[in-house]
């Protein structure tokens, strides 16, 4: 039998909608980013193997705070749902108000240390990516690329698409690793847990 790694014990912490409501800002911090619908939440679940741990939805521009989970046995270390990205139908102010909460935390938070990106694999690197990626540019965070939904691919499509993003990924040194993954196939998640263990020294 192979060796599983453990689900990532994690219990809701807190919901942000201003900065004056985030946590203490101590310990070890990873946030998920991406578009809005790109997987975030479900990505989440599937760390944890929970159903709704975090509120995941059909409707894009579902997750409007910023969400803080912890480690069951150590409050210090967090994984962070940010609200996604660029989701269209919602008003101009709303979306200036996101963008607003998402950059006083990520320029901010002093225990954040690494991004992971997530991007619908059938649509990476999308406009509104490329935009987050330049409010990344003064951060100085290594990013780490999750391509989710694998399993709408086949894997004509699959080979396609991971040369077209590592060619992309040649403009964006901040990008430091990318990974295929499905929350549903549970593709990458054995090696994304161990990634993430290794990131908050769990
Ligand atoms: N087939 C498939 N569907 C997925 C996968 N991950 C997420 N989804 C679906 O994509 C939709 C959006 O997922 P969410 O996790 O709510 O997306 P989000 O990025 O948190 O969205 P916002 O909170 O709006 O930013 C849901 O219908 C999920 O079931 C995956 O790996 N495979
Ligand atoms: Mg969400």
């Amino acid at each position: 039998m192979s060796y599983k790694s453990k689900p990532l014990p994690l219990t809701f912490a807190c919901a942000a909608t201003e900065s004056k409501l985030f946590p203490h800002d101590s310990g070890n911090e990873i946030a998920l980013c991406g578009r809005s619908n790109s997987g975030k939440s479900t990505l989440i679940n599937a760390l944890a193997n929970q159903k709704k741990l975090a509120k995941t939805s059909n409707t894009p521009g579902r997750t409007q705070s910023i969400n803080f989970f912890h480690l069951e046995n150590d409050e210090a270390k967090k994984i962070v749902d940010l609200p996604g990205f660029g989701y269209a139908k919602a008003s101009k102010q709303d979306q200036n108000a996101w963008a607003r909460l998402i950059m006083s935390y990520l320029e901010k938070r002093a225990a954040l240390s690494d991004l992971i990106l997530i991007m619908d694999m059938r649509h990476p690197f999308q406009n509104k990516d490329l935009e987050f990626l330049s409010l990344c540019n003064s951060l100085n965070l290594p990013i780490h690329l999750v391509l989710t939904k694998a399993d709408k691919l086949n894997n004509k499509e699959t080979q396609n698409t991971l040369k077209v993003v590592s060619e992309k990924m040649a403009d964006y040194p901040a990008i430091v690793d990318s990974l295929v993954f499905s929350a549903t196939k549970k593709i990458g998640l054995e090696t994304l847990l161990n990634k993430i263990k290794l990131l908050l020294e769990v």
